[in-house]
């Protein structure tokens, strides 16, 4: 079991935008989570959240790439969050090892390519549309299958771009063009999507179904956001993207110790 921590360097983040929008900051908070046990640790310089502002390649490179740089330097494995190309081959460049791209190598047609050759482990995500559009397509007939099937044709359009197999990690994209409902089937069945046969990532932390099921805001969901990698953990997932991370390492080691 993998942690990786969320390091946002944007204004406008839904749980922690514009805390580390300074490199210091970020970088300062990204060393936090190693230390709180973070294996991984997942630049992003843009806000995926519905109704987000769209950032130029431009300023996400500049937000990104001297964290990452910093970070790298610092001896930790680094993911670049992002759909642009330029974006990931500067973070590359500047140490990353692993592209987690939410369009799951749809959103940038240099994508596939760029990753392929610089020989990066990739995150294929499900979102139906775009983060503008997810919401509005929310509508599945079993959305265990579906997603599952999406997929499955994203792990083949990679291979076929020529990403090696094991570097494929897939992630059901928990809150991305989902229900409450849909999200609860997907973290209910997750173990289904084991049987794609690739590392599977789950993010669910501090989402919004989590304050549907109880009326919490925001930055008060790390019980449910720990409860949550638990019981993933529990179904399977090998690597959890969270942003709390001590308690969530705490949970994992506690719930390991009682299942022997
Ligand atoms: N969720 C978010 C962003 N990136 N990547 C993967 N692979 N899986 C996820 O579930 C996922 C993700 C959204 O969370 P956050 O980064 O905290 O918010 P924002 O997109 O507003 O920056």
């Amino acid at each position: 079991m993998k942690l990786m921590g969320v390091v946002n360097v944007t204004p406008d983040s839904f749980s922690d935008g514009g805390l580390f929008l300074e490199p210091e900051a970020a970088i300062a908070h990204g060393e936090q989570l190693a230390r709180d046990g973070a294996d991984i640790l997942d630049v992003g310089g843009e806000s995926t959240r519905p109704g987000a502002q769209e950032v130029s390649a431009a300023e996400e490179l500049a937000r990104t790439e001297p964290v990452i740089a910093d970070l790298e330097g610092l001896g930790y494995t680094v993911s670049i969050d992002t759909s642009k190309a330029l974006v990931a081959e500067a973070a590359l460049r500047a140490g990353a090892e692993i592209v987690n791209d939410v369009t799951a190598l749809r959103g940038d047609s240099e994508m596939a390519a760029l990753c392929a050759e610089r020989q990066a482990t990739v995150v294929l995500m499900h979102m139906p549309g775009n983060p503008r559009t997810m919401q509005a397509k929310a509508h599945y007939g079993d959305v265990v299958e579906e997603v599952k099937a999406f997929l499955a044709e994203r792990i083949e359009a990679a291979v076929g771009a020529g990403i090696a197999e094991e570097r494929i990690w897939v992630d059901p994209g928990i809150g991305f063009g989902k229900t409450l409902e849909h999200n609860l089937e997907l973290l209910r069945w997750l173990g289904e999507l084991r049987e794609l046969g690739q590392p599977l990532v789950v993010g669910a932390s501090r989402k919004s179904f989590i304050g549907k099921i109880d009326g919490s805001p925001v930055e008060e969901r790390i019980g449910g956001s720990v409860a949550t990698a638990t019981l993933a953990a529990a179904a399977g997932a090998d690597i959890l993207r969270v942003h709390d991370v001590a308690e969530t390492a705490q949970a994992l080691r506690v719930a390991a110790a009682v299942l022997g």
